[in-house]
């Protein structure tokens, strides 16, 4: 009997450089378990890997990392569709007629935008401007009604909800589903080890700011080692944890790589000082991580394998994606 699914799952990373612990734990971490129930699709998102100039070398290498880390942390190629966005164009195609229904004040609103192009807006690239636009066509192409992204994305999110439903009003039709956001989890967004107030980052000049998922032991145990603190005790509550960024989110990274809560971790180290719970947090790091980046490079050693999943995921995204963008073109009648 064919399995009946609860949800059509869609979420995608940028091949932007190396993967860390906030893509793995916001992210990753969370599919891993919604493709027991959902029919899932991920993404390898190289177009929004353009919205800053780069080159396409570092893009073409970082793309079979990416779907290596997929399978290290634990998605089945077998049971989810791994594609890379550019091999279906359809994500272009549907991205542009969106654009069409987005009022440039929502735009304006993305917090995204204002941080990375900075106070230079007027040289910012269009492509990182209208970026949530393209995002909203990766997940209505597919017509996905969850989508498990970090905190991070819940604007974004809420844009693609808005673009979803302008274009049903407008041609009175409720084809497009309004996707919600899945943010999931203790570790929604990780923030950097060496400042606790920024995002985990894989574009952090410092990379001791955050942990990759390709990182040694002993690299793992250097950070870790290095990460600021304060001068403080442990805390005793969570309430304590508000005050202390840093604090908060390695303990926020403890409990959610244990698959425990904050209280917990809290209850087993209150009474211990730092070194005490950073030589624990270096052990269920090195644990976990050491062994997605071990199986990462058993996967990267074959890359005919790897090729083979992208070929055979982007033929899977393509029927799905012809099929439904024949269905909007139909809808709009204009082409
Ligand atoms: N620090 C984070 N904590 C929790 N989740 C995070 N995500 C990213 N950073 C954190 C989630 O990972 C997924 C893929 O993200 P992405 O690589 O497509 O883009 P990003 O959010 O722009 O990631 P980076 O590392 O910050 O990249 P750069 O430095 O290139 O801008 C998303 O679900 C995201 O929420």
């Amino acid at each position: 009997m064919e399995k009946t699914f609860n949800d059509l799952i869609f979420s995608g990373v940028q091949p932007t450089g190396n993967l860390h612990l906030g893509n793995y734990l916001g992210a990753i971490k969370n599919w891993v378990e919604l493709q027991n129930n959902n029919k899932c699709i991920f993404c390898i998102v190289d177009l929004h890997a353009f919205t800053v100039p780069r080159n396409c070398i570092s893009i073409k290498n970082n793309i079979l990392e990416v779907a290596a880390a997929y399978i290290a942390a634990g998605i089945d190629p077998k049971r989810n569709i791994i594609f890379v966005q550019s091999h279906v164009s359809y994500h272009s195609e549907l991205s542009w007629i969106l654009s069409c229904f987005t009022p440039i004040g929502w735009l304006n609103r993305m917090t995204q935008f204002k941080d990375k192009a900075g106070k230079n807006k007027e040289k910012a690239p269009l492509g990182l401007y209208s970026y949530p636009v393209l995002m909203a066509a990766d997940i209505l192409l597919y017509k996905a009604t969850k989508v498990p992204v970090g905190d991070d994305q819940k604007q974004h999110l809420e844009l693609s909800r808005n673009i979803s439903q302008a274009f049903n009003r407008f041609y009175e039709t409720d084809f497009f589903p309004i996707p919600d956001p899945l943010i999931i989890g203790t570790a929604a967004r990780v923030m950097s080890l060496r400042d606790g107030t920024k995002k985990m980052s894989k574009s952090d000049p410092s990379d001791f700011s955050r942990i990759n998922l390709k990182d040694s032991s002993d690299e793992i145990s250097k950070k870790i080692r290095k990460a600021k603190t304060d001068s403080l005790d442990f805390p005793k509550n969570e309430i304590e944890l508000e005050a202390r960024p840093e604090i908060q989110n390695l303990i926020k990274i403890f409990a959610s790589v244990s698959d425990t809560s904050i209280q917990q971790v809290i209850n087993e180290f209150h009474q211990r000082d730092f070194i005490f719970f950073k030589e624990s947090l270096k052990e269920i790091l090195n644990q976990k991580i050491n062994s997605i980046s071990v199986e990462m490079q058993k996967i990267l050693n074959d890359e005919t394998f790897l090729k083979k999943i992208l070929k055979d995921g982007a033929e899977k995204a393509n029927e799905i994606g012809a099929k439904n963008m024949k269905e909007i073109r139909d809808i709009m009648g204009c082409f």
